[in-house]
């Protein structure tokens, strides 16, 4: 029997990695669409990267992008895929408020396109695709928790272009009779989470703080909640739902929800670091209080002690207080989502799927995995070699 061929949009991202990761296990044959870029953007696939010139190849790239329309339906001739899973997206929130119409054009018609071009290339009855719908659709929410049957209220110019998504989705398997799902994720995480999303940013900032190479991390909004899972387990979702023998749309979370101030406490857990939250609204600071030093040596490292037990000192003095995180406006949006947290039921029910991983296990894989990354920075920096800047 002939392996089944995938076709995956956005597949440099980070899902798109653990489902190539994922199907090329299952024995898949995987093409991504990847765009061009002035310098390699591969990194998080290059683990399965395979020399051109290899035959039998499991993993075959092809550029592409989602506003080109001709390009995307050349590759869905050339490929014939079994499945497209349509991962790509301008993916930050923030962000589409500054590139509303370029968010519009990819998220939004850019599924258009794929769709089309499987009606137009005849291939209806045999590929099926899957729309990389979202939690932010709740926006204001109108349910608590939300499920497949909530009304939608999206808040961002993201939030409007993946309404349209799942919508021509759901248009085009109810026109057309085409296998075509939407999983509606709520807010997946992994320790190769885009660096601006806001738990990768505090992972690798507390990461370099303990490590001494940073002093403080600005954020937004602490109070925003937000139901988060494995990056890891929301793929299989993804996988699963195309198996069905009907297409259908489903909620994929884990039912509980957390805040920002709660996660940068919960990382601090785990470096044997007690941080404590004092004063309001913009002017609310978080201060290392207090460390737990088996914890903190075992998981970053006795030679680092050194530099937190000054901070600590300097944490009674009022004055020479350093805060571990201080509120900075800019990353406020004009329109905010303030709660997420969704009801999977549906999912574990007709999928069976299961998550692996609650939010303590998901923070311990982010935060030592982003330890690693930094000391390796260090050791780089030490050594008189140049460092990647981190500006967002
Ligand atoms: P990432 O931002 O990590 O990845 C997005 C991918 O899309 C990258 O490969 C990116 O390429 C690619 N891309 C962006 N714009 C275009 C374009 N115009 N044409 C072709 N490719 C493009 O996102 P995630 O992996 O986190 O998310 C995957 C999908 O799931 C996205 O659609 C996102 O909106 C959606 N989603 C994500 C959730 C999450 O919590 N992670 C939750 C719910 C939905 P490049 O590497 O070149 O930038
Ligand atoms: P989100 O993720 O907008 O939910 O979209 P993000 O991590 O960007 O924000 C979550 C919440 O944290 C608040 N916040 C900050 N956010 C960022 N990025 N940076 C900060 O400094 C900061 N401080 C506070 C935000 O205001 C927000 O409330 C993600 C993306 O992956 C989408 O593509 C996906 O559809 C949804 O999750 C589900």
């Amino acid at each position: 029997m002939s392996k089944k061929k995938a076709l995956i949009t956005g597949i440099t991202g980070q899902d798109g990695a653990y489902l190539a990761e994922f199907l090329i296990k299952k024995d898949y044959i995987v093409h991504g669409l990847k765009r061009r870029a002035s310098m390699f953007n591969t990194e998080r696939i290059d683990h399965l990267y395979q020399e051109p010139h290899i035959d039998d190849r499991n993993l075959i790239l092809h550029y592409g992008d989602l506003t080109d329309s001709m390009n995307l339906t050349r590759i869905v001739q050339e490929v014939q895929p079994d499945e497209i899973y349509n991962l790509a997206a301008m993916s930050h929130v923030k962000v589409s408020f500054d590139t509303p119409e370029y968010t519009a054009n990819s998220d939004g018609i850019g599924v258009l396109r794929i769709l089309e071009a499987i009606r137009l290339l005849g291939l209806s009855n045999k590929t099926r695709f899957y729309q990389a719908s979202t939690s932010e659709l709740y926006g204001l929410v109108q349910e608590i928790p939300q499920n497949e049957k909530t009304p939608f209220y999206p808040r961002s110019p993201y939030g409007v272009a993946k309404l349209y998504a799942y919508w021509i989705t759901v248009n085009y398997r109810e026109a057309y009779n085409m296998h075509a799902s939407n999983g509606i994720l709520f807010n997946h995480e992994s320790p190769i989470r885009g660096e601006t999303f806001v738990t990768r940013k505090i992972t690798r900032a507390m990461a370099r703080i303990v490590l001494g190479m940073q002093d403080t991390l600005y954020v937004g909004n602490l109070s925003a909640q937000r139901d988060w899972g494995h990056a890891k387990d929301y793929v299989q979702a993804m996988y699963l739902i195309l198996q069905q023998d009907k297409p259908d749309d489903y909620v994929i979370a884990t039912g509980t929800t957390t805040s920002i101030r709660d996660f940068i406490k919960m990382t601090g857990e785990k470096l044997g670091l007690l941080i404590s939250f004092e004063g309001k609204d913009i002017e609310e600071k978080g201060y290392i209080a207090g460390v737990n030093e088996a914890v903190f040596n075992e998981n970053v490292g006795s030679q680092y002690l050194e530099n937190i037990k000054m901070r600590l000192e300097n944490y009674s003095v009022k004055k020479a207080r350093k805060p571990l995180i201080s509120v900075d406006p800019q990353y406020f949006r004009p329109t905010e989502v303030e709660m997420l947290i969704g009801d999977a039921s549906k999912a574990k029910k007709v999928l069976g799927w299961e998550p692996e991983y609650d939010l303590k296990g998901l923070i311990e894989d982010m935060i030592l995995s982003d330890i690693k990354l930094m000391k390796k920075d260090a050791y780089l920096r030490n050594g008189g070699y140049r460092i990647l800047n981190y500006f967002e």
